[in-house]
């Protein structure tokens, strides 16, 4: 958080940082905007009805595509029994890798893969804020400030990956996906944009105390306890407990970041000016269904779509009941890129040129007398299905 008094504004871009209550009460998110951990599912066994055959429910929680419990099936046969006999019981369970089995994390926050897997980049909160406070220091005016997020893959160099403000974070979109082997590191840093200048760049190999790698059950060290910081962003409580431990799912890891302050004893110092979730996931074996996600099948103006998308994020697989007209990608950078003048029923479709490798979020794919069902899609656009 930023916080400049009015008649100071042109003196210095950064000002006064102090911290108040009424600020964090202002500016609140709904809750709705994260997504609560699913932390009390149980391994239910249904003895003693109609159907032996149980599927033991994949986890329903947006942000995690792998297993965050154990996951299999179980039956049992014969399925109708006498009185005194018992059935023969099978099952065949997986039980989800911790994190720690999967990458090791090295503090301050450098994360380094133990296995080949792909690895998920979200974006949670880029809450750094500019407010103008009048001479008796009440808040007379705010606004989010544009925060960037920087990602180095294996020791190279870090690029952007995010920027925007806070009020444009989708926690659902992934802003990045990579594809990484073992003994691949994994660097994050953060700046804000603030007054025609840029923060100094903090990132998790430059900075001891300002960004932070930590899993599930980890307490975020702040001096004052995180989850008791008058300034505690909404779109963080979900993700800790009443003892104020990080409630992550198995394969995560969650980036805090302080941008705004640098001593860790000031009020302000809350690690979550910009808040990054890495979500590992397996590498599908190669030709099985796995290798295609978020399916999604939509009837539409006389015609049906479908669309999948590649593992690595990077590909649509479209098909249609008529013949194709255009296909538009919208890649994680808010970017676009139209295929027009198309042929057949089906087809696949990747960023070129510019927009080579880029991370689809979604398309629109124009066939018949389609139409996009959602707002803000470009002219000519035709059914929009989601990758997340
Ligand atoms: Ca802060």
């Amino acid at each position: 958080m930023i916080v400049c008094e009015t008649h100071r504004r042109r003196e210095s871009p950064h000002t006064k940082q102090t911290n108040t209550k009424g600020d964090a009460q202002s500016h609140d998110l709904p809750h709705s905007t994260a997504q609560p951990m699913k932390a009390d599912h149980r391994l239910r066994l249904a003895l003693g009805i109609l159907s032996w055959t149980l599927a033991l429910p994949f986890v329903a929680r947006a942000q995690v595509q792998a297993p965050t419990m154990p996951v299999g099936s179980l039956s049992a046969f014969p399925t109708i029994v006498q009185a005194g006999t018992h059935p023969t019981l099978t099952w065949n369970v997986t039980i989800p890798a911790a994190v720690l089995d999967i990458v090791t994390i090295t503090p301050p926050g450098t994360v380094t893969a133990k296995t080949p897997q792909y690895m998920d980049v979200r974006i949670l909160g880029a809450s750094v804020k500019a407010v103008t406070t009048n001479q008796w220091g009440q808040i007379t005016n705010w606004s989010w400030v544009p925060t960037e997020c920087l990602f180095s893959f294996n020791g190279g160099s870090y690029t952007r990956i995010f920027y925007n403000t806070h009020d444009k974070v989708n926690p659902n979109i992934v802003v990045a996906t990579r594809q990484v082997t073992t003994g691949n590191t994994m660097n994050f840093g953060g700046r804000y944009y603030y007054n025609n200048s840029w923060s100094s760049t903090r990132t998790s190999t430059n900075s001891s105390n300002t960004v932070v790698a930590l899993k599930h059950g980890d307490i975020p060290p702040t001096t004052t306890p995180l989850y008791q910081q008058p300034t505690l962003e909404s779109f963080l409580v979900p993700y800790l407990d009443n003892t104020g431990r990080l409630k992550l799912g198995p394969r995560d890891v969650i980036y805090l970041m302080e941008l705004t302050h640098t001593n860790t004893a000031d009020g302000g110092f809350d690690l979550q000016d910009l808040v990054i979730l890495c979500t590992f996931r397996d590498i599908p074996s190669s030709g099985s269904a796995g290798e295609w996600l978020n399916l999604t099948t939509i009837a539409n103006g006389g015609t049906t779509t479908t669309a999948s998308f590649s593992a690595a994020r990077t590909v649509l697989k479209a098909q249609s009941t008529k013949d194709l007209s255009n296909v538009i990608l919208q890649f994680a950078d808010g970017t676009t890129q139209k295929f027009d003048g198309l042929k057949g029923k089906t087809g696949n479709f990747q960023g070129t040129g510019s927009n080579s490798g880029k991370v689809v979020v979604g398309a629109w794919i124009k066939s018949g007398n389609n139409f996009s069902q959602v707002s803000g899609a470009p002219s000519g656009a035709g059914t929009w299905h989601t990758n997340y």
